[in-house]
């Protein structure tokens, strides 16, 4: 056999063990685990390829008796960045929120928008897609303040100076409401919920800050954070 002969059984041999080892599955970019029904848990899954922006696929598996795919979508029109899992009006059912980047017919510019949809065992739900937040942001996450169960929706969001503070929403009956916000300051690099606790790294003179973040009485205040 010449030399392209043995590339090509090569390839052939490579890409066979390939799906035998399971490298042809979906490319798994962001994923959350919860109950979406109120009757058991699952995983969704965001699919994309590797360097780029947005994602494509949809996945939910049901996970009670084992790992079994339940719904696909191919929601690349959505431009989809994020996924989150969370209950944000306490029905006991899981929302799944979509970061998107697209244009909305209130708000036909494209910017990033926080969808929410519920599963209903056989088709996504569309809860809430909402034109926009109070103000254009870079990146949102479902955080509990109260431990009570119910998320709320925690953003990091630019003012007019380009200034970044920090916005919080409770769901109201038919959408999300804003709660409370915090100071602003020169830029915001990242918000996180951990342990039932908020953290933010924020740039500071140069340098990055980690603060602890917690609800105050009419405001989200700034909190030292000591490791
Ligand atoms: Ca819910
Ligand atoms: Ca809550």
């Amino acid at each position: 056999m010449n030399k392209s002969g043995y590339i090509i059984i090569s390839v052939l041999l490579i890409a066979l063990a390939g799906i035998l080892m399971g490298y042809n599955k979906d490319k798994v970019h962001e994923h959350a685990r919860g109950d979406l029904t109120g009757e058991g848990k699952h995983l969704v899954v965001l699919t994309g390829e590797d360097n780029q922006e947005y994602l494509k696929d949809i996945v939910i598996y049901s996970l009670e008796n084992g790992k079994r795919e339940v719904y696909r979508e191919d929601i690349s029109y959505l431009n989809p960045w994020k996924l989150m899992v969370g209950d944000v009006d306490g029905d006991g059912a899981d929302e799944i929120s979509i970061g998107v980047y697209k244009e909305s017919p209130l708000h036909p510019v494209m910017a990033k928008r926080p969808f929410f949809y519920n599963f209903d065992g056989e088709e996504l739900v569309p809860k809430w897609r909402g034109s926009r937040l109070s103000r254009p942001f870079q990146d949102y996450i479902l955080h509990d303040f109260e431990g009570d169960g119910i998320m709320e929706v925690v953003a990091i969001e630019y003012l007019q100076d380009d200034t970044q503070l920090l916005n919080s929403y409770k769901w109201r009956e038919f959408g999300f409401e804003g709660f409370k916000e915090s100071e602003p300051v020169e830029s915001i690099e990242k918000v996180y919920s951990n342990g039932g606790e908020l953290f933010a790294y924020v740039k500071k003179d140069m340098s990055h800050v980690k603060y602890s973040v917690f609800e105050g009485e009419n405001e989200l205040e700034w909190g030292e954070y000591n490791e």
